[in-house]
């Protein structure tokens, strides 16, 4: 198998369930405006939850960065630039929810939320490397990145109100934000041994599974 580009020759692979996860129904209705209100409202909710569970699992991949890697490509710089987005985002989510009359002290995490955050919990695990862990992050953040992406090209019928949703993952500098953790992803797993380069496999099809899940329990269909 080619190992310059991994992440590429695995999204050709499992292209589907990667399709599945980033042009998901709940997605295309944003797109197309015909959402739900109040499936964006629940979204919102359940997703202010994870993120702060995403906040640990970001920290956990900043440590095992330090322990583990080389570092050649200022991978702690890009980690620590995302956590800086996530403060942002930790309070964004906070006035969005007051706008929309969402009590966010009120919300309880759905199943597949809560099976989401459990398996963040599992890759924080000091028995899991820095290249599987990294691969997850990345994979998490490029399937919001896609996803808005989506709704924010010409033509689209995105709701104005929720434009600046799709502004906060669909933006450029999202953009590169993704395409340098993918940089490092790849370059990790160009030296990773075939028992690792497997667990990363699976693990971005765990994420994938997990985003499909997420966006079902949004809609109300899961
Ligand atoms: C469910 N996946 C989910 N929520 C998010 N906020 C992201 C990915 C990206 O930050």
């Amino acid at each position: 198998v080619e190992k310059i580009n991994m992440i590429d020759t695995w999204l050709k692979k499992h292209r589907l369930i990667y399709v599945g996860a980033t042009r998901h129904p709940f997605i295309l209705s944003i797109r197309d405006g015909t959402v739900n209100l109040s499936s964006f409202k629940t979204w919102l909710g359940q997703d202010y939850i994870f993120v702060r569970a995403f906040v640990s699992f970001v920290a956990s991949v900043l440590i095992k960065a330090w322990k583990e890697s080389d570092d050649s490509g200022g991978d702690m710089e890009v980690l620590l630039g995302g956590m800086a987005a996530l403060n942002d985002e930790i309070q964004w989510f906070k006035n969005e929810a007051s706008k929309w009359g969402v009590q966010l002290s009120d919300i309880v995490p759905q199943k597949a939320n809560k099976d989401y955050c459990r398996f963040l919990e599992s890759l924080m695990s000091s028995e899991v490397n820095y290249t599987v862990a990294i691969t997850a992050f990345w994979a998490i953040e490029a399937v919001y990145q896609q996803s808005f992406a989506l709704c924010l090209e010409d033509g689209t019928n995105t709701p104005s109100d929720l434009q600046a949703t799709c502004q906060r993952w669909g933006n450029d500098g999202f953009g590169k934000y993704c395409h340098s953790l993918k940089q490092i992803v790849n370059r990790r797993l160009k030296k990773a041994s075939d028992d690792e380069i497997k667990k990363a496999e699976v693990a971005l099809l765990d994420v994938l599974e997990h985003e499909v899940n997420f966006w079902n329990m949004s809609r109300g269909a899961a």
